[in-house]
């Protein structure tokens, strides 16, 4: 498989050590205290993800899969892509849909999976690579930033990126514009971008997603999702020489109707102090105030037509379930 497979990494470690040190240190100071997104995903806390995936309460990872397996043929024949470049790529358990259609329509195509984790990244391509004979993989171990500036520098024919999950909707609004102005300048004219959003508002007259169906989703019965956000604090006890006590943290998941976004927390049981002795910190917590671990953002589908098509992405086609909970976007540049 040797000349199928080539995997860049391109995390400058140094760099990262010293944002992921800033970031927590100025998270964990502001008012309110916050811990970025990135700390769920050490290796406990990836599985965990995948087990929220599988959860009953969780419909977005089964909901987009569906529509993709509905509509992956297609796509494909639509966008006519040489190279799909898949960020955020993980185990590619849903975009196995793409690439049976490339498989079915025996067509050959470049895979480009780019994620963080270099481990997650070598295990998926090898399995690929025995299930798909007409793949070429180039993966990328790196940050969506680094991974698009280097995409935008060469081109291999007719692009397609895809970014699923709707994992968007961590990013705040600022965030987003920055990724969405990178993910245009790795694209040519006549490329695609295809897009999986979860969505609060449909099109009349379904009405709106209910709100206990939204939290459930991050409040599930057998609490993996809290372990899962808990498992944030153990993650920043091992890699900072912590002393969080997981104990004296509960997990809570609220629906900001106002912000259209899922909030997750922790919140402190107890007035405490907790030391991070490699970053040189220490922080006092109140009984019951609350740490933000991640924000959610949902989303309309017109308003995020509109906002698209600012950033030069035009929509072609929009691909939903019959109730209308996820959409997945199919854009042109
Ligand atoms: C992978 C970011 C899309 O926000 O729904 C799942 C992460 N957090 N349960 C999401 C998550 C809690 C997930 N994304």
């Amino acid at each position: 498989v040797g000349k199928r497979l080539g995997i860049d990494y391109l995390l400058d470690i140094k760099a990262i050590e010293q944002d992921d040190a800033k970031d927590v240190i100025s998270g964990l100071k502001n008012n309110p205290k916050s811990i970025p997104a990135r700390y769920f995903y050490d290796q406990k806390g990836s599985q965990l993800f995948e087990q929220i995936c599988a959860l009953p309460e969780y419909y977005p990872t089964r909901t987009e899969a569906s529509i993709l397996e509905e509509y992956g043929v297609e796509i494909i024949e639509l966008t006519k892509a040489i190279e799909l470049v898949e960020l955020g790529s993980g185990s590619s358990t849903k975009t196995r849909f793409l690439l049976d259609g490339y498989r079915d329509l025996d067509s050959p195509l470049y895979y480009t999976p780019i994620d963080f984790s270099g481990s997650m990244l070598q295990t998926t391509a090898n399995n690929l690579l025995e299930e798909y004979p007409q793949l070429k993989i180039q993966g990328k171990v790196a940050t969506y930033d680094r991974a698009l500036k280097q995409l935008s520098t060469y081109y291999l024919g007719k692009r397609t990126i895809i970014f699923l999950g709707s994992s968007i909707g961590n990013f705040d609004k600022k965030e987003c514009d920055r990724f969405i102005q990178r993910v245009t300048n790795a694209l040519k004219p006549g490329d695609y971008f295809l897009l999986g959003i979860d969505l609060y508002a449909q099109r009349y007259p379904l009405g709106q997603k209910p709100v206990e169906i939204l939290e459930a989703a991050y409040n599930d019965a057998q609490g993996i999702t809290a372990a899962f956000n808990l498992n944030m604090l153990q993650h920043l006890n091992d890699r900072f020489q912590g002393n969080f006590n997981l104990d004296l943290f509960k997990h809570e998941a609220i629906y900001n109707t106002e912000q259209n976004q899922i909030e997750m927390y922790l919140i402190s049981q107890a007035s405490q102090s907790v030391n991070l002795k490699s970053l040189d910190l220490t922080i006092e917590l109140k009984q019951e105030e609350k740490i933000l671990t991640e924000i959610s953002r949902k989303f309309d589908l017109q308003s995020m037509k509109e906002y698209l098509s600012k950033n030069q992405l035009n929509l072609v086609q929009t691909y939903s379930d019959s109730q209308q909970w996820f959409g997945l976007l199919l854009c042109q540049k």
